[in-house]
């Protein structure tokens, strides 16, 4: 799937499971990043998205940081709506739990390409390899959000494989 060369805007969104490291992600790629946060009446959590954007490749790439909790499924649907790609991030030191799990299931089947970045890779115990084992062998590129560690070269390279050849020339 190539992205159209006149539009030059992509839109990313950035799935995980509640403290991932979605918004670290996103904040370390744009310090300038709006996350957004609502508290819930009656709920001790907090709804949170983020939204940042980053320049690669003469492209504006748009991340959006979806909220992690499962139950709010509806606001995933309706931030993935005309998205480019997807970006799972994943607790290297927690494994793949089953949400994660079968999201990756469904981008796969709806053909939408993402990347799965096993995060938190500066703490003891990250097993970025098992977390591809868990996934069926997927790509997954190691990183830390909190130290910046692989962060931009993972993104320049899923964005890379998103844009046609033709694209990439400056
Ligand atoms: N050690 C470590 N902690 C991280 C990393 N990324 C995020 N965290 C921490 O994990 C917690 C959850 O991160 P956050 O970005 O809020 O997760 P989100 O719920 O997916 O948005 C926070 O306390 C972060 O500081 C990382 O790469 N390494
Ligand atoms: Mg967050």
């Amino acid at each position: 799937m190539y992205v159209q060369m006149e539009d030059r805007r992509l839109k990313i969104v950035v799935f995980g499971t509640h403290g991932a490291g979605k918004s670290t992600f996103i904040q370390c790629l744009d310090p300038g990043a709006r996350h957004i946060e609502a508290l819930e009446a009656d709920e001790p959590t907090t709804v949170s998205m983020d939204f940042g954007r980053v320049h690669l490749f003469r492209h504006t790439i748009y991340l959006f940081g979806t909220p992690g909790q499962e139950r709010f499924e509806f606001v995933r649907t309706i931030l993935s709506r005309g998205m480019d790609g997807a970006i799972v991030v994943v607790d290297a030191t927690a494994g793949v739990d089953e949400n994660t799990y079968n999201l990756c299931v469904w981008l796969k089947g709806k053909g939408i390409p993402f990347a799965v970045l096993a995060n938190k890779c500066d703490c003891q115990g990250a097993n970025p390899a098992g977390v591809a084992a868990e996934l069926d062998g997927a790509t997954v590129h190691p990183i830390s959000a909190q130290k910046g560690t692989n962060v931009l070269p993972a993104l320049e390279t899923f964005v890379r494989g998103l844009l046609s050849p033709e694209a990439l020339i400056p």
